[in-house]
């Protein structure tokens, strides 16, 4: 009989301390991983599997995207964080974990009882009436006659995202030698989003605990971010916060801990932040991939790992999610877990 899996929700940075996904390389890194999407799937493959098993990150270029959809997202993003706070406020994010989280509410407050220095709006790729389940319900919109363009520039940019993240999907499959469809079922009814982020004028504090967004791991499958022009995201490695610049027409990519853990910790999930050294304000907006609520993730052939206890320990990408979601709300927030 398959059972729930008696799982742990630890980050994968907190699974790697406690002995049970590999210890990445302690290499200097000269640079962050670019990837063109042009290139034959076989390369791109290739070199996915050295990105995701040393840094986790990595840029894509030649992508497909067309710089219109990006731009006009920016742009309609810009236009409702200029919104005033009442009007924000009246599509407040609710349980279902969509519409406009302001500064307070963006984030738990981290162990020197800070916020994130953000607010942001989330908009998810599929709606559904069983509201009683974390993460289902319906998208908020802020009203057409306020902003007449913003619905239509959020769906185009969460459908180019999911294509980006499809293909990105076949390459991991071809990468862990499970063939290019092998990912692709589990994400027919996917519970992806996209979450447009405006970072606050404010220079950051790391050692105060100020930052824009505080040292995480992402919980899902992997994450497209697409930023502004201003620096901010940093990721660990080796002990050391190394920047990960804005390049024109690239989008970042980075493994979450979900994937993290159904690999067995080959592909790893990297603690990562983002710190205002500028003061200016910051906009971004990561497309977060993650299966279908109802999706099993079970372990995938060849791959061993003890808290995945492989042979009959299963859990849905939906208790994945909340069970994450909890520890960090739940006043739990990672780096007190570290
Ligand atoms: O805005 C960024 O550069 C990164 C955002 C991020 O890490 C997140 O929202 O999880």
């Amino acid at each position: 009989m398959v059972q729930t899996a008696e799982i742990t929700f630890a980050s994968a940075p907190q699974r790697r301390l406690q002995g049970a996904a590999p210890k990445r390389s302690t290499e200097p890194l000269s640079s962050i991983p670019v990837i063109d999407m042009a290139q034959p799937d076989r390369l791109a493959a290739e070199q996915l599997a050295t990105a995701c098993s040393t840094v986790g990150f990595f840029y894509v270029c030649n992508h497909g995207v067309e710089e219109s959809i990006v731009k006009e997202q920016f742009a309609q993003s810009h236009a409702f964080f200029d919104l005033p706070v009442e009007e924000k406020l009246k599509i407040k994010a609710n349980a279902s974990q969509r519409g406009y989280y302001p500064y307070s509410m963006g984030s738990a407050k981290n162990s020197k009882g800070h916020h994130d220095q953000k607010e942001a709006f989330n908009v998810y790729g599929f709606e559904s009436d069983q509201s009683d389940l974390p993460f289902h319900g319906h998208n908020l919109w802020p009203p057409v006659e306020l902003l007449p363009r913003f619905r239509p520039a959020m769906l185009a940019y969460y459908a180019a995202m999911n294509q980006v993240a499809t293909r990105i999907l076949r390459l991991l499959g071809l990468a862990l030698h499970l063939g290019p469809d092998y990912f692709l079922p589990k994400f027919t009814s996917s519970t992806s989003n996209i979450r447009c982020v405006h970072y606050l004028p404010q220079r950051s504090q790391p050692d105060e605990g100020v930052c824009g967004v505080g040292a995480h791991t992402d919980w899902g499958m992997l994450t497209v971010l697409a930023t502004d022009s201003q620096p901010g995201l940093q990721i660990s490695h080796d002990g050391a916060w190394i920047d990960v610049e804005p390049r024109p027409g690239h989008f970042v990519i980075n493994i979450g801990d979900l994937l993290d853990r159904w690999t067995g910790g080959k592909f790893c999930s990297t603690l990562h932040r983002v710190v205002n050294q500028t003061g200016l304000d910051r906009y971004s907006c990561p497309f977060f991939l993650a299966p279908a609520w109802d999706a099993k993730i079970e372990p995938l052939p060849g791959i061993q790992d003890p808290t995945i206890n492989a042979t009959n320990t299963v859990v849905t990408c939906g208790e994945w999610l909340s069970m994450r979601r909890a520890a960090e709300y739940g006043g739990q927030p990672l780096l007190a877990m570290l």
